[in-house]
């Protein structure tokens, strides 16, 4: 990963508070042909498959929910990076592009959109709720806030039975300001557990600006109180985004507790599929996405001339066929039976309260 071009300059960490384990002047690592492609494809992935949910949402062929990922992707391309495989990943509901990069099966991630046996989550969770125990991926969570206490316990158990694993656990700018996130910051500094506070930070929670529910705009200084280690990162950036994890992680990983991540990021769609979003410009939605990061990490690919157009096509072939294929696997698969609504309720399965 040393190798290659330099990183590009968009990295913009600061340390508002610089405290124990915190430094300001992160360094930028360059990285290798073979991770620029990979984010390539990871990104693109992600991009498509988003896409797509986007128009079979408004098709109507599944329900509820559809929260996009789209402008977001080079926070989780940086963080396949920056993490082992090993580590443990908890988020929100805006989850469809998390398994894709962990590598979860994208047709088990379109199965559980619709609804189907075949899903991650069996086709009981749907959109908010996509889980992959082999992935170390514990959800996609619908309640606002409600993963950022679950994080901090994985990363307590992690630490109680001596397991060298880190969890990153993502939130939106509004999530924050949920008041489990003290209690949650103040119980993991204390017993310095591993865990990685991302606030995935696209500006709105639904259609309200961080401007108009903080009185302190710059988010990183959440952990100020507690002595956090806190940045404010690029999130256009994949190279910033893995720097920043990669350091977080091995701060966790020596003992020496969290980490908050204020990662700056973008959602060019809407906060779900029904938002007229007349909450910003549409200029401004322009502006992040002359930053696209797929943009910028193709741009380094063919500048290095690390693949030809026809390899970059037959990616572009590759991906489109991923999300076709995982479609049709979701329409052809079945739904699940009456009976499976009792199932997987209870670890245990003698649960005295559970009748026929
Ligand atoms: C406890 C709770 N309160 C309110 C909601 C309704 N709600 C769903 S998403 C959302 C906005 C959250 O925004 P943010 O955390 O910034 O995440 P983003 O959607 O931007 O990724 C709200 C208020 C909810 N699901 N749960
Ligand atoms: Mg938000």
């Amino acid at each position: 990963m040393a190798t290659g071009t330099a990183a590009s300059k968009k990295t913009t960490k600061t340390a508002p508070a610089k405290k124990a384990g915190a430094s300001s002047t992160m360094k930028q690592k360059g990285y290798s042909k073979a991770t620029y492609i990979k984010w390539y494809e990871d990104m693109l992935l992600m991009r498509k498959f988003e896409e797509k949910c986007g128009q079979l949402y408004i098709q109507q062929k599944f329900g509820g929910f559809c929260h996009l990922y789209i402008g977001q992707e080079a926070v989780l391309a940086g963080m396949s990076v920056g993490l082992k495989p090993t580590d443990k990943v908890i988020t929100a509901y805006r989850d469809h592009a998390h398994p894709l990069v962990l590598g979860s099966d994208p047709k088990r991630v379109m199965a559980e959109l619709y609804g189907k046996t075949t899903g991650l989550s069996k086709g009981k969770g749907g959109s908010m709720h996509m889980f992959d125990k082999e992935k170390n991926l514990f959800g996609g969570h619908g309640i606002v806030g409600a993963q950022i206490p679950m994080g901090a316990g994985i990363a307590f158990a992690d630490k109680y039975r001596n397991e060298d694993h880190v969890t990153i656990t993502f939130m939106g700018d509004g999530a924050a300001r949920q008041g489990s996130l003290h209690e949650t910051f103040n119980m993991a500094m204390i017993w310095k557990l591993p865990v990685i506070f991302v606030i995935e930070n696209n500006k709105y929670a639904m259609g309200t600006s961080i401007e108009r529910t903080s009185n302190v705009a710059d988010m990183s200084k959440l952990g100020a109180s507690y002595d956090m280690p806190s940045f404010t990162v690029d999130g256009m950036s994949p190279e910033a985004v893995a720097d920043a994890i990669a350091e977080a992680a091995a701060r966790g990983r020596k003992g020496d507790g969290p980490t908050l991540l204020n990662i700056e990021t973008y959602r060019y769609k809407g906060h779900s599929m029904s938002d007229p979003q007349k909450y910003r410009t549409k200029d401004e939605v322009k502006d992040y996405q002359a930053k696209d990061p797929i943009d910028h990490v193709l741009d380094v690919i063919k500048k290095n001339k690390w693949l030809t157009d026809a390899k970059i096509k037959t990616i572009q072939a590759d991906v489109k066929n991923v999300v076709e294929e995982s479609v049709k696997f979701a329409e052809e698969s079945p739904l699940p039976e009456a009976h499976e609504l009792y199932e997987d309720v209870y670890t245990q399965t003698d649960y005295p309260y559970v009748r026929d």
